[in-house]
């Protein structure tokens, strides 16, 4: 049994069910997690762990954000005592909103630095999703690579839970390196491989593998709609322009997009544009990216996680021979690091949940005080790209809310760090502006009308009495929309 993907025989004596291998699980053990953007992690431990419930207080480390069947459960058992370094299910966020949960929100692109600078210490156990075990231990991850090479290095014993949904045929897709080695990275071009096919484990630290035969959750995305269109509009007519003055390459600079409706929307968007030729150096894929390399108009795609739909995930097996040798999944210091982002010149295309008038980004926090996600890997690209562009619509919850605002309750990335903000209204264009000139564009081109005249006259009654005048505010009032919807449901006067 499992001879073609647990190719050690002694290690097919080590298969167990799921609940044996949750029982090895104790109260306030350090786990790591295979998993990025809800792709590759375990599904059946995590959910006998929580059946369980007995194992409390434990630290969750992951790459990034996971399912139901992980973050979910054991939030929802009351497991979870710490959290890191990004999470996007619900029930996750509420029990870190109640406080129930100790989370900390790091750079995607670090996490792995400090797994092995030791600030989380020695993990008790990896569990890790797997579709191969080699002859030595090597494990063939499944869809991601995330930080699982670095959690491994870092773990006493790792449990395997072996997913038979997902062929064979992904060994080869992979590309482990370590750049806390300190050599220099030779990623020249976004399709350059550089590592090894599978993270080395050995075999005595296998304590158990755990068969799962189905696939699990698939993440699900809101369809394209008029707003997320209109953005991706904004932003293709302003790449085409760069390319028209020269300042891009026709096929542009490898793109690097996040997750959700609009980042999508805006992938979907470029397979009408004329574009062709097109890379991706990013840290995850999802359905409209990959339709891209069906339809000939993305050559390759550098990423540390697939992360498909139900539909994207059938189809992408459907077509898995021809597409296969495009795609390289790498660990997220790799995919997330400066050296290459810089080196690339990429395209970095993120969303924010608000934006200020002098182009500071908040990509986490609710009015100031409730996590959402986490930074993820925004702040790794938007740092290091060759232009960092910011979406998001100009008003969410119906209009409530502008996305547009005097000062952001948190910020995430700096005014430094943002060269362009795009709103379904329009795109501002902020490189080489003062922070007046920003506020006056982003003002005119981002917000909403119903914001507009809040935001101008905010942004005059500043110019006016802030007692120096590079970037007024005015401390007093500068918080006076989010004020009003917290009181009153709405930002609206
Ligand atoms: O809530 O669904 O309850 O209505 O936020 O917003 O518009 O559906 O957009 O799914 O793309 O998420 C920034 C959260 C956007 C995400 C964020 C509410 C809104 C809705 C979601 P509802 P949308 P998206 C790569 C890069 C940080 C990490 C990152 C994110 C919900 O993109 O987590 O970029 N980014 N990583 O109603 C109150 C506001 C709001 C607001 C939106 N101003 N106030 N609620 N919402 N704006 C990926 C990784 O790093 C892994």
């Amino acid at each position: 049994m499992y001879e073609d993907r647990i190719l050690n025989s002694a290690l097919r004596d080590k298969i167990m069910s799921a609940d044996e291998a949750a029982a090895l699980i104790k109260a306030d053990m350090k786990l790591g997690f295979s998993g990025f953007t809800s792709a590759g992690y375990a599904k059946l431990i995590p959910t006998a762990i929580a059946a369980k419930g007995e194992a409390k207080n434990l630290t969750c480390i992951t790459g990034a954000s996971t399912g139901a069947e992980l973050d979910g459960e054991l939030a929802k058992a009351g497991l979870m005592g710490r959290r890191y370094p990004f999470q996007s299910n619900k029930d996750s966020r509420n029990a870190i909103n109640a406080g129930a949960v100790n989370y900390a929100d790091i750079h995607l692109g670090m996490l792995p630095r400090q797994v092995r600078q030791d600030v989380f210490g020695d993990l008790d156990y990896t569990i890790i999703e797997c579709c191969m075990i080699l002859e030595d231990g090597s494990l063939v991850p499944t869809l991601t690579v995330g930080a699982t090479n670095a959690l491994v290095e870092k773990s006493k014993k790792v449990l395997v839970e072996l997913n038979t949904s997902v062929p064979t045929g992904v060994y080869g897709m992979h590309d482990i390196f370590n750049p806390d080695e300190g050599h220099a990275i030779p990623i020249e071009h976004s399709n350059d491989r550089i590592g090894t096919k599978s993270i080395a484990c050995g075999v005595d630290k296998i304590a158990g593998i755990v068969i799962n035969e189905n696939r699990g959750e698939c993440p699900k995305f809101k369809p394209v709609d008029d707003v997320s269109q209109r953005i991706a509009d904004h932003i293709i007519e302003f790449l085409r322009a760069e390319v028209k003055k020269g300042h891009l390459p026709e096929n542009l600079y490898p793109l690097q997009s996040g997750v959700g409706a609009v980042a999508n929307a805006v992938l979907a968007g470029l397979s009408g544009a004329g574009f062709k030729h097109l890379s991706m150096y990013t840290e995850v894929v999802q359905d409209s990216a990959v339709e891209l390399l069906y339809d000939g108009i993305m050559d390759n795609l550098s990423t540390t996680a697939v992360s498909l739909s139900e539909e994207g995930l059938s189809k992408f097996y459907d077509n898995f021979d021809n597409v296969k040798d495009k795609i390289i999944i790498r660990p997220q210091d790799l995919s997330n690091h400066p050296e290459v982002i810089r080196r690339l010149k990429l395209i970095s295309m993120n969303t924010a949940i608000e934006a200020d008038i002098y182009g500071n980004v908040n990509s986490t926090h609710i009015s100031g005080s409730k996590m959402m996600n986490g930074i993820g890997g925004s702040g790794d690209f938007a740092r290091n790209a060759g232009i960092s562009i910011f979406m998001t619509p100009s008003v969410a919850k119906d209009g409530a809310i502008s996305s547009i605002v005097p000062f952001c309750s948190h910020v995430d990335s700096t005014e430094h760090d943002v060269c362009v903000i795009v709103t379904e209204q329009g795109l501002a264009d902020l490189r080489g502006l003062s922070p007046k000139e920003r506020a006056k564009l982003i003002i005119e081109k981002c917000a909403h009308p119903d914001y507009k005249d809040e935001l101008m006259e905010y942004f005059n009654h500043a110019c006016k009495t802030a007692p120096a005048k590079h970037t007024p505010h005015d401390l007093a009032h500068c918080f006076d929309m989010h004020e009003r919807f917290i009181k009153t449901g709405t930002m609206k006067k």
